[in-house]
């Protein structure tokens, strides 16, 4: 008999104390009748995120809610691939914990994948029906530019480069992990490059990226800078 579908939700954190109990709750709340396990990696938040996920364990049941955390903060990227190791689902999940990425998503994600067998389905703010909210003008521009750049240079046949919610068959998310090396916001855009370049079947589903509303962003510093060096190494390694 074929295996029915299921999916690991990873769902990275860094002092998300005030926002992991609602995530999970609207993950809960948006995916009924699909088999699910959220898999939240922890770097040692010093707010206390893990005590309350340790609450969500005893609602829920540790075998939906998995506490995979780490000593200290050890940036994305490796959160994810610790994640993924403990991954059971034929599919996995990536969003943040922010509210940034709305869990009402998640059904137009399994449906699209579901409907077009695509390797990976990745959300998109910039096609009808998708945008950001609560980003100022300066932001928009930067982001908006930021991804026409790339769009140019790579030609990754993708709108949204740099968005971070996506679905992936578990193996394509473990061979396209192994080949990456950048941090930060260049890291999502390494991903989906070289998955393109691999020949994935890539598709994409509208979203709306809301700013979050608690905590802040850790995600900072020299982000420009930071993007144009890794646009230049995407450039020349695919
Ligand atoms: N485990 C872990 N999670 C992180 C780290 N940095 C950020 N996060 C989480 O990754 C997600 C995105 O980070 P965020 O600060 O919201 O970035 P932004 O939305 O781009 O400003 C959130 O769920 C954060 O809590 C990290 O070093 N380790
Ligand atoms: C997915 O199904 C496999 C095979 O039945 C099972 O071993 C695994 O625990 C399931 N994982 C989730 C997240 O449902
Ligand atoms: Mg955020």
């Amino acid at each position: 008999m074929e295996q029915k579908n299921n999916y690991s939700i990873i769902v990275p954190t860094y002092n998300e104390r005030l926002n992991i109990a609602l995530i999970v709750y609207l993950i809960f709340k948006h995916l009924r009748d699909v088999d699910f396990e959220i898999i939240v990696v922890d770097d040692g938040s010093p707010d206390g995120t893990q005590e309350v996920v340790k609450q969500l364990q005893k609602l829920y049941g540790e075998d939906r809610i998995l506490l995979r955390p780490r000593p200290k903060k050890l940036g994305l990227g490796t959160a994810y691939i610790h994640g993924l190791k403990h991954a059971s689902g034929n599919f996995v999940v990536i969003m943040d914990a922010d509210l940034s990425h709305h869990p009402k998503y998640l059904p137009s994600f399994i449906k699209k994948q579901s409907e077009t067998g695509a390797s990976i389905v990745t959300g998109t703010r910039y096609v009808r029906g998708g945008g950001v909210h609560g980003w100022n003008l300066m932001r928009k521009l930067t982001s908006r530019g930021a991804n026409v750049l790339a769009q140019t240079l790579l030609w990754p046949g993708v709108s949204d480069l740099t968005g971070s919610f996506r679905l992936y068959k578990k193996s394509v998310l473990e061979d396209v992990i192994s080949s990456c090396v950048s941090k930060g916001y260049v890291f999502q855009m390494e991903m989906i490059v070289r998955a393109s370049k691999k020949g994935y079947h890539i598709e994409e589903v509208p979203i709306t990226f809301v700013d979050r509303v608690f905590g802040s962003s850790k995600l900072g510093g020299s982000e420009i800078i930071e993007y144009l060096k890794g646009l230049s190494y995407l450039l020349v390694t695919t």
